[in-house]
């Protein structure tokens, strides 16, 4: 399945061989981070000198000297024009959606999923096509661990490459599968107030928290991990009833009972855990607290956890605040926010945990900008493409908008919002 992947790796491993410098460039998020750590990781292994930096987007500048190898991750398919002028060898190690045609300069390869027949949106991450590259040039078969936080941080399936990955990870000992429950590790009582994924609405509610525990006889100050088997379908059972009362989307309870992926040599053994912590530090523009995770530093464990506690916690507080702003339009829902820390966190929680039924538009005004991000889910993209409808509402308003079926973004002038979502309430009922 990864045949094709493999001989374009190899290709980049030449590349490698024959660079005196290389310069990586890879996304901030938990699929960016933990694919940036798994190209460092086989760079050191051979000795080969390196400069990693984390860009938003490359709407940002790549520096680079012309005798150097500049390795582009999670990022570069989808902007041949940028990539078409960068005059150096060029790697680009990504997932995303191919545009247009990349004209290079010099020696480029071009490492992604799409190009050899996997579907990059649920089927490989970039951490996880870091890792066919990090296995073409020398046995990194351990960081299989790390390159399933990229499916986890991009929600993608356990199918296709992340499945072939997983399935290295267990021949080797380096993963684990269990059956059980996807929630974080650590005290039951600690670990509903404040989980977001799946989001449980506990935080700030101690006595429905109490009342909760109490109808379900376990001990809050129980580790999730030591509870028995019986004790952990009763959890469930009754996490999913609160989850069917909120009206959450039914994908989130799927994927809630799935199996729990546990990763043997990381610093954080649950999977799901681990990449929340990557994806936090990420957030938090402490990219570099992430990456020292995911290259197994126990020295940055600690401040981790801190800004993972800080991040959740500031989400959780957000979401208390706006949820009931949140108006309810003819074929959608809106938010409109104003100098919210985060949009995107926000918007998901809500579109997959309280309102699911109807697609969720919320626009942060901040810095005399309007940032949108609009989510809904598989159901109900059946019907409405948000990309298509950020697209266009966005152009109708003079801004820009597009991104994925079930999560896209625009960014529009502040003074527009109110046309800018009539034209989405109307192309959403064009739609459904
Ligand atoms: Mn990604």
């Amino acid at each position: 399945m990864l045949d094709l992947l493999k001989l374009q790796a190899k290709k980049a491993a030449e590349l490698v061989e024959k660079a005196d410098f290389i310069r990586i460039y890879t996304h901030f998020d938990a699929d960016g981070i933990s694919a940036g750590a798994i190209i460092a990781k086989s760079l050191l292994r051979i000795g080969k000198p390196f400069h990693l930096r984390f860009l938003k987007g490359l709407n940002e500048k790549v520096e680079y000297e012309k005798d150097e190898l500049v390795i582009l991750a999670d990022m570069g398919s989808g902007y041949p024009d940028v990539v078409s002028q960068i005059d150096a060898d060029v790697i680009i190690i990504d997932h995303h959606t191919l545009v247009g045609k990349i004209e290079p300069l010099r020696n480029f390869v071009h490492i992604n999923p799409h190009l050899a027949g996997l579907d990059g949106t649920y089927e490989l991450s970039a951490s996880g096509t870091s890792y066919v590259f990090a296995n073409a040039i020398g046995n990194n078969v351990d960081l299989s661990s790390i390159a399933i936080l990229g499916a986890i941080g991009d929600k993608q399936k356990l199918v296709g490459g992340n499945a072939e990955i997983v399935k290295e990870g267990v021949i080797n000992g380096f993963i684990e599968l269990k059956e059980g429950l996807n929630l974080y590790s650590g005290k039951l009582r600690e670990v509903l107030t404040y989980s977001l994924e799946p989001f449980l609405d506990f935080y700030g509610k101690e006595d429905e928290l109490e009342d909760f525990l109490s109808k379900i006889k376990i001990d809050g100050d129980k580790e999730i991990d030591d509870l028995s088997f019986e004790e952990i379908n009763t959890l469930a059972n009754a996490i999913v009833l609160r989850l069917l009362k909120m009206g959450a989307y039914e994908g989130v309870i799927d994927e809630f009972i799935g199996k729990k992926l546990i990763l043997k040599s990381e610093l954080i053994s649950n999977a799901i855990m681990l990449t929340d912590v990557v994806n936090s530090c990420g957030r938090a523009a402490e990219m570099s607290v992430g990456l020292a995770i995911c290259l197994r530093d126990k020295n940055y464990l600690g401040k981790g956890l801190e800004i993972w506690k800080k991040y959740r916690t500031e989400i959780l507080e957000q979401i208390n605040k706006w949820r009931n702003e949140v108006k309810d339009s003819f074929c959608m829902r809106y938010l409109v926010m104003e100098n919210a820390p985060s949009t995107s966190p926000i918007a998901s929680t809500l579109s997959r945990y309280i309102y699911a039924d109807k697609p969720l538009i919320v626009v942060n005004i901040k810095n005399g900008k309007a940032k949108v991000s609009a989510r809904s889910n598989a159901k109900l993209a059946e019907k409405v493409d948000l990309a298509e409808v950020m697209r266009l509402a966005a152009e109708r308003v003079g801004g820009r908008g597009g991104g994925h079926k079930v999560a896209a973004g625009a960014n529009i002038e502040p003074q527009a919002v109110e046309e800018f979502l009539r034209e989405v309430d109307r192309l959403c009922c064009m739609q459904s």
